[in-house]
């Protein structure tokens, strides 16, 4: 005869020992690591609240950077960074609106309200992003006649910022990308970011998005195609 008490003690020490205890669907947290590097993309007055291509709620990441910028010894942040007249600003042609598109020589272009100007308060990172270790400032969008959203490459798709050079040649290998736009500047960053081989992450409630003509849906696809990883700031190990 088997002792009925005995077995159910057995199964309640398990239980105890928390072997149980975990759902099996919860992901190991992620951990940051000396090759990790966060990138900080285009937290400026412009992408703001009040400001002349405010992204919707596009101040709420910044509490979410700083938290999860203190766990990374390595960050690089990006600045938008365009001339007077800039040939993405729907101002440089004559009756476009913002929003609209055009086709240049490159490809299709977005057209935007005037943003980032070189040297405006616009164009100057938030005051309130709290990340002092950040070791890189990388500009872009500085060349009058083509625009830049990605952090690696131009609209072009070959004037190189130089970011992958100083990404490789620091050793770092796995990106973690926040900020604003999450369809425009981070995207485009974190689909480059794969080009160039590294493992990307991005960081989804660390980002928002503009989602002008369903952007955001296709940057998503096209970012899970490319094999980023979508993961919360909370994923990240603590
Ligand atoms: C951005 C539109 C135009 C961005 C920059 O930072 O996502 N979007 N320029
Ligand atoms: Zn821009």
């Amino acid at each position: 005869m088997f002792d009925r008490r005995r077995i159910l003690a057995g199964v309640g020490s398990i239980a105890a020992t928390g072997l149980v205890s975990k759902p099996l669907s919860a992901a190991a947290p992620i951990k940051v690591d000396d090759s990790s590097a966060l990138l900080v993309i285009d937290v400026q007055n412009c992408f703001l609240p009040g400001g002349s291509l405010a992204v919707k709620d596009g101040d709420q990441v910044i509490s979410v950077i700083n938290r999860i910028a203190k766990g990374f010894a390595n960050v690089v942040m990006t600045q938008d960074w365009h001339t007077v007249g800039h040939i993405s600003f729907a101002s440089s042609h004559s009756g476009k609106k913002p929003f609209e598109t055009i086709d240049l020589k490159y490809g299709k272009q977005v057209l935007w309200p005037d943003h980032c100007v070189q040297g405006t308060d616009g164009a100057a990172l938030s005051k309130d992003l709290a990340i002092p270790q950040a070791e890189l400032i990388i500009r872009k969008g500085y060349h009058k006649d083509v625009d830049s959203y990605s952090a690696f490459t131009e609209a072009d798709g070959k004037t190189t910022t130089g970011l992958a050079g100083y990404l490789k040649a620091r050793k770092l290998k796995r990106l973690f990308v926040a900020g604003l736009a999450t369809d425009f500047c981070v995207a485009w960053t974190a689909l480059d970011a794969r080009k160039a081989g590294f493992e990307t992450y991005v960081v989804e409630d660390a980002c928002r998005g503009i989602d002008t003509q369903g952007s955001l849906a296709k940057a998503w696809a096209d970012m899970t195609k490319a094999g980023v990883k979508r993961i919360q700031s909370g994923d990240i190990a603590v």
